[in-house]
C-alpha cells in the first residue's frame, strides 16, 4: 500500500545509513544550542539530536515545534548510552504533518497524578499515554487469543441482535430505545440467541459482543455498556464441560499474553501469573464455610456472595497459588434458563468464576425442557409472551447444552492490575458519563 515512508521507533537500528520516523512531539528539550525532541509512535520512543552548527536550517525550523504536534524526521541512526533505547537520530530532513493547539488540557509525558475523571473527560488526550495505550495493545492481544482457541476448538463465531423485545436477564436493568413506532430495549445479554443456535444444531458458538445493563451503580467493577465474551455449547454430560471450556481457553489466553505482552506488561508494571494448575472447583457451600471460618464473615444475603466475600474469597486462593476459582452451585438459583436438579450434588447447575477476587463470568447447565421453564416463568412472574420465540426455538428439539458470559472489561482490568473497570475501556459509560 502506499503509505508515508516510515518505520517504527522501535526497528530503528544503530548500524542503518538513514531511517524515516513519524510520530508525536512526546518531549523537547531545548539546552541553548541543542534541542533533543522525543518523538513517540505506537510502538515506542526516540530521540532525535538538532544541533545549530550542525544543521543549522533545521535546527531553526524545530524552534517552533510544540508538545504532541505530528513530525516526520528522516535520518542517520546513531549509539547513544543517554538515549531512551540506546539509539538517536542525527536528522537529515525534518517536517511537521500537523501542529497541536496549546495548551494541552492534560499532560501526556509527565507523571503527574489526575484523577480518573479528568482523564475521562479528557480521555482523548490520555489515551496517548503510552502505559494507556499498552491496556489496549494488551487487550487486543488477549481476544485475539481467545478467539483464536475457540476457532480452534471448532466454535463458530456469532452475532446476535443488540436490538431486543423483551431483557434476558430479567426487566429491571433494560434501557428503553424507541424502535422506529415501537418500544423496544438494548440487548442486556446473547442468552435466548445462543440458546437458539444450540436448537438449531450449530453445537458450539461464542460471540465477542456488547452488553447493556441500566443498572445504578457507582462501583470500580460495573459499567453501563459492557464488553461480554459469551460461548454456549451442545451435547455437555453436565456443567464441568462448561466450566473445563472456560478454565482452558482461559488458561491459553493468559499464557498468550504472558509470551506476546511483554512490552505491554513491563509498562503496566505487571507480573502475570498463568494460572497452571486446575481451577479450583468448590460448591456455594464450601464457600460460606471458608469465609465463615477464615474470616469469620457473612454475606448479608445468604444465598449470593458479597463484593467482600468474592474479595476474601479471591486472596485466600492466590495466595495457595489460585488466582481463578468456580464456585458452583448456587442455592435458590431458580431462573428459568438454568437446570435446578433433584437430587443432585450441588443446588443448581450454576457458577461463576471468581478470578482475583472479581466475579469474572457467570455461567450452567441450561433447562432445554420447554414446560419447565414455563413453570418456572410462571413461578417467577416472567411475562411469557416476551419469550415466545425462544420457547418455541427451544421447543422443537434441542440438545442439552451450557455455556457462560465472561466480562472482557472485568478480565482486562484484572490482568492489567488496574483499579477502576473503567480504565479497561477506551470510552466507558456509566450513570452520569455519556461523552467523550
Ligand atoms: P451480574 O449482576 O452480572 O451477576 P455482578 O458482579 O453485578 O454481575 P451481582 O451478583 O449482581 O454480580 O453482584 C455482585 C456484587 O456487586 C453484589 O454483592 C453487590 O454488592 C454488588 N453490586 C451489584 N450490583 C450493584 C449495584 N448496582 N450497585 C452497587 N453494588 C452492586
Ligand atoms: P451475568 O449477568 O452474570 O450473566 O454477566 C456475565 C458477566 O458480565 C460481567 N458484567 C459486568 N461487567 C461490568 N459491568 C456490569 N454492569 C456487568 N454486568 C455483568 C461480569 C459477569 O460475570 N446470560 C448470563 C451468562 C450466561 O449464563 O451465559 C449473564 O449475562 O463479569
Amino acid at each position: 500500500l502506499p503509505m508515508i515512508e516510515r518505520i517504527h521507533t522501535v526497528d530503528v537500528e544503530p548500524d542503518a545509513e538513514e531511517v524515516a520516523i513519524a510520530g508525536h512531539v512526546h518531549e523537547i528539550r531545548d539546552l541553548g544550542g541543542l534541542v533533543f525532541l522525543i518523538v513517540r509512535d505506537r510502538e515506542g520512543l526516540i530521540q532525535v539530536v538538532f544541533k545549530e552548527e550542525r544543521e543549522p536550517d533545521l535546527f531553526e525550523a524545530v524552534q517552533d515545534v510544540g508538545s504532541e504536534d505530528v513530525v516526520r524526521v528522516v535520518g542517520e541512526p546513531v549509539e547513544s548510552g543517554q538515549a531512551p533505547g540506546g539509539v538517536e537520530l542525527v536528522p537529515h530532513e525534518y517536517e511537521v504533518l500537523d501542529e497541536a493547539a496549546s495548551p494541552l488540557p492534560l499532560e501526556i509525558a509527565k507523571d503527574v497524578d489526575v484523577d480518573l475523571s479528568t482523564r475521562l473527560d479528557n480521555r482523548a488526550l490520555d489515551l496517548r499515554k503510552p502505559e494507556v495505550l499498552a491496556v489496549f495493545t494488551l487487550r487486543s492481544k488477549l481476544m485475539a487469543a481467545m478467539e483464536e482457541w475457540f476457532d480452534e476448538e471448532g466454535f463458530v463465531d456469532i452475532k446476535t441482535p443488540l436490538i431486543s423485545k423483551g431483557g434476558a436477564e430479567g426487566g429491571a436493568e433494560l434501557f428503553p430505545i424507541l424502535y422506529y413506532d415501537r418500544d423496544a430495549f438494548l440487548s442486556q445479554s446473547p442468552q435466548l440467541y445462543k440458546q437458539i443456535l444450540m436448537a438449531a444444531g450449530y453445537e458450539a458458538v461464542y460471540e465477542t459482543g456488547t452488553a447493556f445493563r441500566a443498572e445504578n451503580f457507582a462501583t470500580s467493577r460495573h459499567v453501563s455498556e459492557i464488553a461480554m465474551f459469551d460461548v454456549e455449547l451442545a451435547y455437555i454430560e453436565d456443567h464441568h464441560d462448561v466450566m473445563d471450556v472456560q478454565e482452558e481457553s482461559l488458561r491459553y489466553a493468559l499464557r498468550a499474553v504472558a509470551e506476546n505482552a511483554e512490552r505491554e506488561l513491563d509498562l503496566l508494571d505487571v507480573d502475570l501469573e498463568v494460572p497452571e494448575d486446575d481451577f479450583p472447583r468448590i460448591t456455594f457451600d464450601e464457600a460460606l464455610d471458608l469465609l465463615e471460618t477464615e474470616f469469620g464473615h457473612f454475606p448479608e444475603d445468604p444465598t449470593d456472595l458479597d463484593t467482600k466475600g468474592e474479595k476474601l474469597l479471591g486472596e485466600y486462593f492466590e495466595e495457595q497459588g489460585h488466582p481463578a476459582v468456580f464456585v458452583v452451585g448456587y442455592p435458590d438459583e431458580k431462573f428459568y434458563y438454568m437446570q435446578d436438579v433433584e437430587g443432585d450434588e450441588i443446588a443448581s447447575r450454576k457458577f461463576d468464576l471468581i478470578y482475583k477476587g472479581l466475579e469474572l463470568s457467570s455461567g450452567g447447565q441450561r433447562q432445554h425442557n420447554v414446560d419447565v421453564m414455563r413453570e418456572v416463568m410462571a413461578e417467577e412472574g416472567v411475562e411469557e409472551a416476551n419469550f415466545e420465540f425462544y420457547l418455541e426455538a427451544l421447543d422443537f428439539g434441542t440438545p442439552p447444552h451450557g455455556g457462560y458470559g465472561l466480562g472482557i472489561d472485568r478480565l482486562l482490568q484484572k490482568v492489567t492490575g488496574l483499579d477502576n473497570i473503567k480504565e479497561a475501556i477506551m470510552f466507558p459509560r456509566d450513570p452520569n458519563r455519556l461523552e467523550p
